[in-house]
């Protein structure tokens, strides 16, 4: 499908399958559907997992509830990694100096992080994160809810520093637009309090969630003022996701949502992005090849 098409269907969310649902899922996908309808979960609580991602549009709690045995042992390296990454020379200078956006290009509009990892960073074949962000049991979640084996689109650290500017870019509400479903974890690896920017999610606005029929009206293409969207989602159906290190987040975010603005405390983040094929745009970059013992839905992830 062309991109042009795409864009104007994106930061919108399907309130009922319609026939670009099912050209998405039997078309574009067709494999990766076909794989996941014929797949018998090895772990027998991803469905119920699955259907709360497909009821509220988000799920939450500790790492170990979404992550197999051995992704528990990789996200305590990757953590270690990452920590040590946020508290580098390089990392503090730039919150001290508040000017992360101008070292690191990727998205220079959002100064109010530095981006430890983006897509440009190369990840080696063997290490943690990668074996993180394809872990069979979350291969295996996020497989469920969108009914297609899924594919790896994104991975990125952040480390959220507070500032004096009101919220901008994704600091306010919006729709993610990379596809018609999309599955982000959030992995916090430091205590997030409502001093720290805690990720928000107004539930049941997802694609075909019970709320995804209300949509705010608002001037800016992609953000949604407070003002905007109070009158048509009430802040009452927020859900704040505050947690202690170690908390994972699994949200659609078509369903509204805003992400870290901290007031007083540096918040560090690992994300992964999870998307079918209809978004075309290549994935996270690796060194190498993998040489450890992948299974079918983990190679299609890739
Ligand atoms: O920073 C966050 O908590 C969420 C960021 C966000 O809005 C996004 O990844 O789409």
């Amino acid at each position: 499908m062309k991109l042009g098409i795409k864009k104007a269907l994106s930061r919108r969310a399907l309130v009922r399958p319609n026939a670009l649902y099912y050209f998405w899922k039997y078309g574009t996908n067709a494999s990766r559907t076909r794989a996941a309808r014929t797949h018998t979960p090895a772990y027998s609580d991803v469905g119920s997992i699955a259907e709360e991602i497909a009821r509220e549009g988000i799920v939450s709690g500790d790492v170990s509830k979404f992550l197999s045995q051995s992704g528990i042992e990789q996200y305590a390296k990757a953590k270690r990694e990452i920590l040590a990454l946020s508290r580098s020379e390089d990392v503090q200078r730039m919150v001290a100096t508040q000017n992360a956006a101008s070292e690191i290009k990727h998205n220079a509009s959002k100064d109010f992080l530095v981006h430890m990892i983006a897509p440009k960073t190369v990840h080696p074949a063997d290490g943690p994160i990668l074996k993180l962000a394809l872990d069979p049991k979350l291969l295996e979640v996020v497989s469920g809810y969108l009914g297609l084996w899924p594919r790896l689109y994104q991975i990125h650290a952040w480390l959220n520093y507070p500032t004096e500017q009101p919220p901008k870019e994704s600091q306010m509400w919006h729709r993610d637009p990379e596809d018609l479903r999309v599955v982000k974890a959030f992995i916090y690896l430091v205590d997030v309090d409502e001093d720290t920017g805690p990720f928000t999610f107004i539930p049941r606005t997802h694609p075909f969630g019970e709320f995804a029929k209300h949509v705010p009206r608002h001037k800016d293409r992609k953000r949604v003022e407070d003002e905007e969207m109070n009158p048509t989602l009430s802040p009452d159906l927020h859900q704040i996701c505050t947690g202690p290190a170690d908390t994972m987040i699994l949200a659609d975010t078509v369903g509204y949502h805003r992400g870290g603005k901290p007031k007083s405390k540096n918040r560090v983040l690992l994300t992964f992005t999870y998307t079918s094929a209809w978004q075309d745009k290549s994935g996270p970059q690796i060194d190498g090849t993998p040489t450890w013992p992948m299974n079918d839905m983990q190679r299609m992830a890739l």
